[in-house]
């Protein structure tokens, strides 16, 4: 909980930071608003994270200084791990062993860490990152700003989803008080793609369709795509939800081919349709607007079985009302 947090960080002096592989906007900017947190207060810390920090996120401060590590390879007094279901999440080996603080918003969390402070009601882990600068007394830096308003203005979706609060709002305020720039921090994250997105999109969106009910829009990647568009990682961002701004669609699936036969699937919802129930049932899980989960079989067969199984989770006089996405 936040008190152990602060005690740790008051009585220790050397800290390490991570997060999990393919980090997102929460996982990159609250690392590295604690980092500058730590730093703040006279402690020594780093971020490291195994593998590339996608380009939106490169511009944030201290983005640079971050290091990709497999494997544990210095000695640090504790390493928070932010926003990891498990202690396999960030990808780097000899993590079990250290003294860990699991810093999380998901419910789901397993309590793998040392000390673990899990705030289910938070929209993010940025604004966790925010609560303890107030606890511990700390001022809130012009960089630990643009981080941790980088964190908010992804995992709630440019404050639109269904998580978003008044506290939200009310820490982004704040953060642009201090310094956080919401139009900068808008580029870079929505206007920042290489061309490679725009071409893999044009192909993707060229599968779209509907079920007989028209609820339920289905989208397609092919590994020939990601090829033909020259695509990297992070440039389907975002791609289920685009038929969601369709009316009278209340869930997508989106399904990517990684393999022979071999699928990775995202599902998004409105409202109440409870998406992660629907993931379950194929061995997958996620919140309730936002799941995912593999399958293998032909294009077909797969997509009837998970369609199939969404028309159970739709409401039987379709009524779905807020857009929801929560990472
Ligand atoms: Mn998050």
């Amino acid at each position: 909980m936040l008190s152990q947090v602060v005690e740790l960080i008051e009585s220790k002096n050397n800290f390490g930071i991570t997060t999990h592989i393919k980090p997102d906007g929460d996982g990159v900017g609250s690392s590295l608003g604690l980092c500058w947190l730590l730093r703040s207060l006279g402690k020594e810390a780093e971020v490291i994270v195994h593998g590339d920090v996608p380009p939106a996120y490169r511009s944030l401060p201290g983005a640079d200084e971050i290091r990709d590590v497999k494997e544990l390879d210095r000695e640090y007094d504790a390493v928070f791990v932010i926003e990891c279901s498990d202690i396999g999440r960030p990808g780097i080996a000899g993590l079990e062993r250290a003294f860990t603080v699991n810093i999380d918003h998901h419910a789901t969390s397993e309590h793998f860490g040392t000390i673990n402070w899990i705030d289910s009601t938070a929209s993010a882990v940025g604004e966790m990152i925010y609560n303890l600068c107030k606890a511990i007394g700390g001022r809130v830096t012009k960089e630990i700003a643009e981080c941790v308003y980088m964190a908010l203005v992804t995992d709630t979706g440019s404050f639109h989803f269904p998580n978003t609060s008044d506290r939200t709002l009310k820490v982004a305020s704040e953060l642009i008080k201090a310094g956080a720039k919401p139009a900068t921090i808008g580029e870079a994250v929505y206007n920042n793609y290489p061309w490679s997105r725009i071409e893999l999109m044009r192909q993707v969106l060229d599968t779209v369709k509907r079920d007989d009910s028209g609820k339920i829009a289905m989208l397609r990647q092919t590994l020939a795509m990601k090829d033909v568009a020259g695509a990297i990682d992070g440039d389907n961002n975002g791609f289920v939800n685009i038929p969601l701004a369709a009316r009278d669609v209340l869930a997508t699936v989106y399904m990517r081919e990684v393999g022979s036969d071999q699928f990775r699937v995202s599902l998004r919802s409105k409202g109440d349709i409870n998406v992660a129930k629907v993931a379950e049932q194929f061995g997958g899980g996620g919140h309730k607007n936002a799941a995912g989960l593999r399958i293998e079989g032909s294009w077909d067969e797969a997509e009837t079985k998970i369609v199939s199984a969404l028309k159970h989770a739709l409401p039987s006089n379709g009524n779905g009302s807020s857009n929801g996405n929560h990472s």
